[in-house]
């Protein structure tokens, strides 16, 4: 079977077109006309309610709920205004993106939307920016493995000396044994069943990347993860300390709260005197409510009960549960994750439970041992891999992918509120192999 009628039958996205800037230059002028209209709807509207805009931030403030007692009238308070205030308490405004120029990110990225179907008229400029900022954020992953490749594939045919060379690449990025085998093996066969050009080397070597990652994702049968609508969905977030946990709770609290579900967080890292501040910091940022308990030391399983609690009686649709990454020792953190696990099992046995191990890309290769002693404790469903910006080990992903058989769900390139999307294979890949 040739590869045309491959692509043909399973319609892989493909960023093949690179003559074709039609598309992207249409995006572009419709994002920029989008982008005036809304800043002159801003300015009229400015001109028309300032004095009302700084009322709602100090209703931000009761947001916060730090004991059981304050919980029923607290929640109510923030039921009335869940449809309103709250919305506008998020902080759009504050980090709303920014059309750059027409330049090559935004080709690039223009493109991969392009070339995984999607329309015109459902362009975002979110999707481009977190596209350009991912692929800006993979630079340093991309140079020590794309520029070399390339000048290792040349614009010959590809050789087994070659194959050689990019097995040494994959290993230097992180990407494991398992994986790399597994590309190498595949390439090699490839190699022996005909002349491979570089062009189709490195189209080849995408596929058999995204299939690496899609693997255990296709294994659930759910591309993406997201909340189930109308139901309690708890999403447990847990990993060693550092790694980003917090961050990225905060960041999926905006997420959610963006795409219409109600959401709360309960701050059960009661091990660091500043967890809980950290996280009710993010909870006012994206405008989602934090059940806390400021006794220090409170008990973790206690505050993931009250949580559950309100979440269910005043229907929230996603419970964010923060958990410690450091305790006396690595036995007292694996026990209180489990206990949590019973709370949340027996208060809520009809809930969606995810458990999600945030693994910190940087930390390359050693999150793995981290993922297999959490996976006992926690019941892990899921991994998230933050500070993908500025590290050169983004190949950690097919590691993780490959040896724990657990789905990436969402990635992380940036500290700020944005810089967090869901995992989305062909965008990954096609940003760590970026041409450029
Ligand atoms: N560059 C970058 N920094 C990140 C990212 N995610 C988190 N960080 C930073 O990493 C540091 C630790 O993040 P936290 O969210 O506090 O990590 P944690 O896992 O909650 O830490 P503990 O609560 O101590 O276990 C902070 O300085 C974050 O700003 C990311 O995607 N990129
Ligand atoms: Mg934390």
């Amino acid at each position: 079977m040739t590869n045309q009628t491959d692509d043909q039958i399973f319609k892989k996205p493909s960023l093949d077109n690179e003559e074709n800037l039609d598309w992207a230059k249409q995006a572009y002028e419709k994002l920029k006309r989008q982008q005036e209209e809304k800043k002159k709807e801003e300015e009229l509207l400015n001109n028309k309610i300032s004095p009302v805009i700084s009322t709602n931030s100090s209703s931000s403030e009761n947001l916060e709920i730090n004991s059981l007692e304050e919980i029923s009238s607290s929640v109510d308070q923030i039921d009335d205004s869940n449809s309103s205030s709250v919305k506008n308490l998020s902080p759009k405004s504050l980090d709303e993106p920014i059309l750059g120029d027409f330049d090559d990110t935004f080709t690039w990225s223009a493109k991969v939307l392009e070339a995984q179907g999607k329309k015109l008229e459902s362009i975002s400029l979110e999707e481009i920016n977190w596209l350009s900022r991912l692929q800006q954020g993979l630079e340093k992953a991309r140079k020590g493995f794309v520029t070399d490749l390339l000048e290792k594939f040349g614009d010959d045919p590809l050789t087994p000396e070659t194959l050689e060379e990019l097995e040494t690449l994959l290993l230097r990025s992180d990407a494991g044994v398992d994986a790399t085998d597994q590309i190498i093996n595949a390439l090699r066969t490839r190699l022996n069943e005909e002349v491979l050009d570089s062009k189709e080397g490195l189209r080849f070597l995408k596929e058999q990347l995204c299939q690496i990652v899609e693997k255990p994702i296709n294994s659930t049968g759910k591309d993406e993860l997201a909340p189930q609508r109308n139901v309690l969905n708890i999403w447990l977030i847990v990993g060693v300390n550092g790694v980003g946990k917090t961050t990225t709770l905060g960041k999926l609290a905006n997420l959610a709260l963006t795409s219409g579900f109600s959401t709360l967080i309960a701050a059960a890292d009661t091990f660091r005197a500043a967890a809980v501040e950290q996280v009710k910091v993010w909870g006012k940022r994206s405008g989602v409510p934090v059940i806390s308990n400021n006794t220090p030391n409170a008990d973790p399983a206690s505050i993931v009960f009250d949580a559950i609690g309100a979440a269910k009686s005043k229907n929230f649709e996603l419970l964010l549960v923060d958990t410690a990454g450091r305790l006396q020792n690595k036995n007292n953190l694996m026990e209180e994750l489990t206990k949590i696990r019973k709370i949340i099992d027996r208060l809520a046995p009809d809930a969606n439970v995810e458990s999600l191990l945030v693994l910190d890309a940087t930390q390359g290769q050693n999150g793995l041992s981290q993922a297999m002693a959490f996976s006992k404790s926690a019941d892990l469903t899921g991994v998230v891999i933050t500070k993908l910006d500025g590290s050169s080990r983004g190949g950690v992903a097919f590691a993780v992918a490959s040896q724990t058989q657990l789905p990436i769900r969402f990635i992380g390139a940036g500290e700020g509120i944005r810089d967090l999307r869901p995992f989305k294979s062909f965008e990954f890949v096609e940003a760590l192999l970026a041409n450029k």
